[in-house]
Parts: structure tokens; sequence; C-alpha cells
């Protein structure tokens, strides 16, 4: 296999250690970061692969998310911006615990069942957080992409979403926006500005958002994208990451988990907050109230502030067109009463991680997913883009049907469609509180949550765990299932299900019913049932 000899050359430099074995899970690789300089170096193999098979550009980001610091990950980025499809997960395994001697005859194995003509030009972006670890994790990378000849652009420092944006521009020839750093705050910038203009009377209260960085690379792109807002939005920024640890007391999988303000913050009530995830995809809202409780505002909050406000401008336009709402196991119940009882949009329920609920969404003329973790977007099909795009220009529609359809525009070009995004999804929301003239308590008034709570236990093997219904139901191990339903009914308005993780060697519980005192006992029952 001569045209394998300069990956047997250089894997040599990238070392499988023994007995390890890793799965892509449920966003890529992660693991601690000092097994993964091999995995990484055949990933940069892999996507280099996929470039040739698609025809495409691929993207490869490096990073662990809300892991802690010492922890890394890697993930690759499909065509259009979307996680790479089931099979080629299955490929990244197989290559990822490959014996050091087997690696070409295993990339052989991959160029045949795909059928990739390798003579076929290849193209690799790649991105990574702040990790201390991310830099030569990355430089394995694109030792991988060179050793098949492919080429690549290193984006350096970017969030998650920003760079599944540029694998999106890429590929759609700039149609999308323009592949650059600059281009993406751009093209944010001016909708948000266009969108701002239709609330004139803000004070520079209103404006102000306090933001938790998670000591990541969101803290860093905030303070890059602050300078094109015009002072429309006035971040106060904390865990900026010039002190404090990664992911640390901070960020928004600690703030959702634990269900309290970051370490670090100076919350004044009533004052709206926002925390980032690690790698910016990610976004919770929050605030405490004058008796200094903490109240959360969690992903399903937002999807019902976004579908709702996308629902009513579709109303005013007199467009027909669908608007539903993805959400997983983890929506809290009251959220999907309230979106299908009160506002009448379709509600689906898909298994855990991005990749299914963006494929959900995809059905829908407008989608609206995210995760009760705060991860998520807004997906606007080819045909609602044209009829928004077409009554914005009718001479024949009413003043009230073009100002929907202007703003319905904006709002489109505001999102990041590609992937969730923090920063997208903030001034969105920013935005859309704004324009509806309304609190962040007000939206908080909304509905209110069920009391619920999350657990994680460390077991043997997690994967003797195997579920069904969209998560929400144990199929094995025998009896589990049974014993759960035992322990839910002795609660009220209860709920619970247990899953393994995808990204943590732990298995999660969710439990919700009528008080927190009910669904903390519920929760601790449950996690001693999976024992
Ligand atoms: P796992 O570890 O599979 O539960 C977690 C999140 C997912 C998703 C991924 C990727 C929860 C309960 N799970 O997955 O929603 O965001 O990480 O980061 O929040
Ligand atoms: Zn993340």
């Amino acid at each position: 296999m001569a045209q394998f000899e300069k990956v047997s050359q250089k894997s040599a430099c990238h070392p499988k250690p023994n007995g390890l074995t890793l799965q892509y899970g449920t966003a890529g690789f992660r693991t601690t970061a000092n097994h993964l300089d091999h995995v990484m170096f055949r990933m940069g193999l892999l996507a280099t692969l996929r470039s040739k098979k698609t025809k495409s550009t691929i993207g490869v980001m490096v990073t662990a998310s809300h892991n802690p610091e010492e922890d890394n990950g890697v993930k690759l980025i499909d065509p259009m911006g979307e996680m790479v499809t089931p099979a080629w997960e299955g490929y990244a395994t197989v290559l990822a615990n490959a014996d050091q001697e087997d690696l070409c005859s295993v990339l052989g194995d991959i160029i045949g069942k795909e059928s990739i003509d390798m003579s076929e030009a290849a193209n690799v972006v790649t991105g990574r957080d702040t990790r201390p670890s991310s830099e030569n994790l990355s430089r394995a990378v694109l030792d991988g992409v060179s050793c098949l000849q492919g080429h690549s652009h290193d984006y350096g420092l970017v969030t998650t979403p920003q760079l599944h944006y540029m694998v999106l521009c890429r590929n759609t020839n700039g149609r999308y926006g323009t592949a650059t750093i600059q281009g993406y705050y751009e093209k944010l910038s001016k909708a948000f500005i266009e969108l701002t203009k239709n609330a004139p009377k803000r004070t520079d209260d209103q404006k102000r958002l306090l933001v938790d960085g998670a000591n990541g690379i969101g803290a860093l792109k905030i303070r890059e994208i602050e300078v094109f807002l015009k002072s429309e939005l006035l971040v106060e920024l904390f865990n900026d990451g010039s002190s404090g640890r990664l992911n640390y007391l901070c960020g928004a999988d600690y703030v959702k988990v634990q269900q309290k303000p970051p370490q670090g913050m100076d919350m004044t009530a009533g004052q709206r907050c926002c925390s980032f995830d690690g790698d910016a995809d990610r976004i919770v809202y929050y605030y405490k109230d004058s008796a200094g409780h903490f109240h959360l505002l969690d992903g399903d909050k937002i999807a019902t502030l976004i579908s709702t406000y996308l629902k009513e401008l579709l109303t005013q336009a007199g467009l027909n067109l669908q608007v539903a709402v993805v959400q997983t196991a983890y929506a809290n119940g009251s959220s999907t009463q309230y979106l299908e009882n009160v506002m009448k949009v379709s509600v689906c329920c898909t298994k855990t991680g991005v990749k299914h609920l963006h494929h959900a969404a995809q059905e829908f003329d407008v989608g609206v997913y995210f995760e009760a973790n705060g991860h998520g977007t807004v997906l606007f099909s080819k045909k609602a883009e044209e009829k928004i795009q077409q009554l914005a220009k009718d001479p024949n529609a009413s003043d009230e049907q073009k100002h929907a359809a202007k703003l319905l525009e904006n709002t489109v070009n505001l999102i990041n469609q590609a992937t969730g995004d923090a920063i997208s999804d903030m001034l969105l929301i920013e935005a859309v509180l704004a324009i509806r003239g309304i609190t962040v308590q007000d939206w908080d008034a909304i509905y209110s949550d069920l009391p619920n709570r999350q657990l994680k236990v460390k077991v043997a093997d997690r994967r003797v765990i195997d579920t069904t219904d969209a998560e929400r139901k144990a199929v094995t191990p025998a009896g589990l299932q049974e014993s759960i339903d035992a322990l839910v009914k002795k609660y009220k308005q209860a709920r619970a299900f247990v899953r393994p993780s995808g990204t943590e060697d732990v298995v999660r519980v969710y439990a919700e019913a009528d008080t927190q005192e009910s669904v903390d006992g519920l929760a601790h029952q449950v996690s001693l049932a999976v024992y």
C-alpha cells in the first residue's frame, strides 16, 4: 500500500496507547486529553477521506465542550455544517481503536466500502477551544490531513458553532455567508442591529446583559463581536478566562445541573444573566428575584420564547408555514404541555444529541430545536425562506405583512442554522425580548417549570442499559424499568428515566415531580435502582 507510506511513517509519531478503546459518542470522542493524540491524527485521516467522498469541505473541531479542562475531544463536521453521518461515526470508532499495525488496512477498508476516489482533492478546516491541550491536538489532526495530501485551513481558536458555520459557508459558495470570522460577526451583528431598530426606546439598563463566559472560547469571541454591535447590547463579562479554570464552578452546564448561579458573577435582583458552555454552543439564562431566589430559563424556555415569537410573526405575515418544536426526554413536562396545549405547536421528542434534534427539525417548515441544557437553533426550510423573501418584496402585501416579513428575514439572518450557537442564540433572545418589550421575569412567567433533578451514577458498565421510546424507557437490564415505574407511581406529576451518557462514563438519572423535595427523593431512589 504505497499510497499509505506516509501514513505508516507519521502514525509512529502518534502512537495509540495499549489497551485503550474509545467510542465516537453523542458529540465525538471525549476523554482525558493525554489519551487523544492518536485519535486526532486518525480523525485528520478520516476527515480527508470524508472530504474526498463528499467532494466538500469537512470540519474537525477539537473541544470537550462542558467537560473539565483536562479532558479533550474531537468531532467531525459534515458538508452542510451538521454532525457526521452514523456510518462514518462507526468508521471513526473502528479507525480510532485499530492497532498501529492495522491502521493502513482499516483505511483501505473504508476507502473500499465507500468507493472513494483517492485522486479527488480534499479540504479540511480545523478549529479548537481554549484548553491548553487543544493546540497540540489540532496539530495532530493537521498531520493526518497532510498524510493523505488533503488541503487544510486552520481557523485556530473558534467556538464550535463558528466552525460549523465556516463549513456551511464554504460548501454553499458563500451563499450562506462569508467563511471568515469577520464575515460571521458582520452577518449576525447586521441582523441584530436591524431587529433592535424595532425597539428604539430601550434604555441602557435594558440593553445590559451579564454573560458568564465559562472561562472559555465564548468569552474571547464575545469581546470580538461586541465591537460590531454598536452598543445595542451592553455586555458585562464574567469568567472571561483571565484567572479561573474552564467550566469550573461556572458555565451553562454547571448552572443548569446545579440550578444555581456561576461563581464569580455579581448578580443584582432582576438583572438578566446568561452562561455559555466551554465551546459556546449552549446558553442558559437566569436571574435572581428580589427575595434572592434563583430562576433558570433553560433550553425549553428559550424554545418557547422563540417559537412563540416566530409563530406570531408568521401569522402577522399571513404565511401558512408550520412551526414545530423538537425536544428530548430532558424537556420539562410543563414546557411540552404549554407548547402543545396553549401555543398549539407540534412538539416531537428525539434521542439526546444534537444530530437527532437537527434531523427531526429539518422535517418542518420552521423547526425550533433545543435540548433542555440550552443547545439548539432554528431551521428554516428552503420553501419557508423563499416565501419570507418573496413577501418582503411583494408590492401587494399590506404594511403589516411586509413589516412581519422584514422581521422574519432579519431573524433568519441572525440564526446560525448550521448548529446551536450560544452567541447567535443570545442575540436572538435579546432581540426578541427587546421587540416584544418584555423583561426576563415576563419571559419566565410564560409557564412554571416542574421541579426536576438530574443525577449521575457511576456503574461498572453503563452500556448494560439500553433504552427505547426516545430514551424514556429502559429495555435492559431486566426489571429496571419496572422498578422505575413503581417509584414514579409514589409521586404526583412524576416522571423519571435513566440512560447511559454518550460523553461521560456515567449513567444519567432524570426525574421531575410536583415539589423539589419529592423530585430529590425520586431521583435518589431511581439512582439506587440503577446499581
Ligand atoms: P450525554 O453525556 O450523552 O448526556 C451531553 C448532554 C447532551 C449533549 C451532549 C453533547 C445532557 C443531559 N446531555 O450528552 O444533551 O449536549 O452532552 O455536548 O445535557
Ligand atoms: Zn458545548
